[in-house]
C-alpha cells in the first residue's frame, strides 16, 4: 500500500522537510499494508511550510488552524481512541500560536504523537522570528535583532509532565528511529526535529555540536539527567547539542481515565459506530 500522494511538492528544493516526510513514510509504510490499516491512521498538520506534509501523505486527517494541531489530535482520540494519530507543527505553530495547548497536551498524556518541525522561523510567512529564534537574529520585522532569550522546549515539556521527550535532526534515519520508539510508547510523545530553513534560517553551524544521547550512556528514565541534558542547548549556546530521547516514563493515559473511552477501546470502535 502506497501512502504517497501525487501532489507536486511546493517545498523548496532540498528543504529538510523532505527528510522528515521520508522518515515518516518509511515508518508508516511498514505499518500500513492494506486499506483497512490505512483507515486506522490519522494525521493533523498546522499552518506553515511544515503543514504541507498533509498534502504528501495519503492519509485521513485535518489540515487544521494555525496553532491548533494538539486539540485536533486530542479530539480525534476522544472520538475514537483506537485511531493512531500523528500531529505535525512548525515551531511557530507549536511554541507561539499553539503554546497553551502544548503544556496541557503534556499534562493530559493522550496517546498520540507530535512532531515539531523546528526551523527557528515562521517560514511560510517569510522568516519572522519565533520563540526558538536565537538572540541577534535579524529580519525585516526585527531589524535591531532578537533581544529576548529563546524558549527551551525540552525543558518546558519536562516541566509540564510529558512522558516522552525527544529531539532529533531532520535526517531520515533519526526520524525513523525516534518515530518507531514514539509509536511503541503509550501516551503523548513530543518529538522536536531541528529542521534548518534553507531560505530564512539556513544556519547549520549547530550540526558540529550534535551528539547522540543513546550512544553517550544517557539514562532516559532519569528525570534529573534529562533536565541537565536539556540545558546544554538553548539555541544560542551551540557547544553541545544532545539528540535522541531525553526522557521516557510510564504515566496514566488520558483515554484511560474515562469508562466510555475504555469501552470503545475494548470494542475497537469509535463513537460513530455506537448505535443510539
Ligand atoms: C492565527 C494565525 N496567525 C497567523 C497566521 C499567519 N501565518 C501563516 S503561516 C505562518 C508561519 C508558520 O510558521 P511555523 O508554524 O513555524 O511553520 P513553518 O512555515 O516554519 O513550517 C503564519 C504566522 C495564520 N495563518 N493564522
Amino acid at each position: 500500500m502506497n501512502i504517497s500522494t501525487k501532489t507536486k511538492s511546493t517545498w523548496c528544493p532540498g528543504c529538510y522537510n523532505f527528510q522528515i516526510l521520508a522518515g515518516v513514510k518509511r515508518v508508516l509504510n511498514e505499518k500500513i499494508k492494506s486499506e483497512k490499516d490505512r483507515q486506522k491512521w490519522m494525521i493533523v498538520s498546522g499552518i506553515g511550510c511544515h503543514g504541507k506534509i498533509f498534502d504528501y501523505l495519503n492519509l485521513n486527517g485535518i489540515h487544521t488552524l494555525h496553532g491548533r494541531v494538539l486539540p485536533t489530535c486530542l479530539g480525534m482520540k476522544i472520538g475514537n481512541p483506537n485511531l493512531n494519530v500523528i500531529g505535525f507543527s512548525g515551531d511557530g505553530d507549536a511554541y507561539a500560536e499553539g503554546m497553551e495547548h502544548l503544556i496541557h497536551a503534556a499534562r493530559y498524556n493522550s496517546n498520540f504523537k507530535y512532531i515539531v518541525h523546528n526551523n527557528q522561523v515562521f517560514a511560510l510567512t517569510v522568516g519572522q522570528p519565533t520563540p526558538t529564534t536565537e538572540i541577534g537574529f535579524k529580519d525585516k520585522t526585527t531589524p535591531l535583532g532578537v533581544k529576548i532569550p529563546p524558549l527551551n522546549p525540552i525543558r518546558l515539556m519536562l516541566a509540564s509532565g510529558a512522558s516522552f521527550v525527544a529531539r532529533v535532526f531532520s535526517d531520515i534515519k533519526q526520524i525513523e528511529f525516534v518515530l518507531k520508539e514514539a509509536l511503541k510508547h503509550k501516551g503523548f510523545a513530543f518529538i522536536e526535529v531541528l529542521q534548518p530553513c534553507l531560505i530564512f534560517h539556513p544556519d547549520i553551524r549547530y550540526k558540529k555540536a550534535f551528539y547522540s544521547l543513546e550512544e553517550s550512556g544517557h539514562d532516559k528514565s532519569s528525570f534529573e539527567q534529562a533536565w541537565k541534558k536539556a540545558q546544554e542547548f538553548d539555541y544560542n549556546t551551540i557547544e553541545k547539542i544532545p539528540l535522541g530521547i531525553f526522557y521516557q516514563t510510564k504515566k496514566p493515559v488520558f483515554e484511560e481515565h474515562f469508562e466510555q473511552l475504555k469501552k470503545l477501546k475494548a470494542k475497537n470502535i469509535g463513537w460513530r459506530d455506537v448505535k443510539r
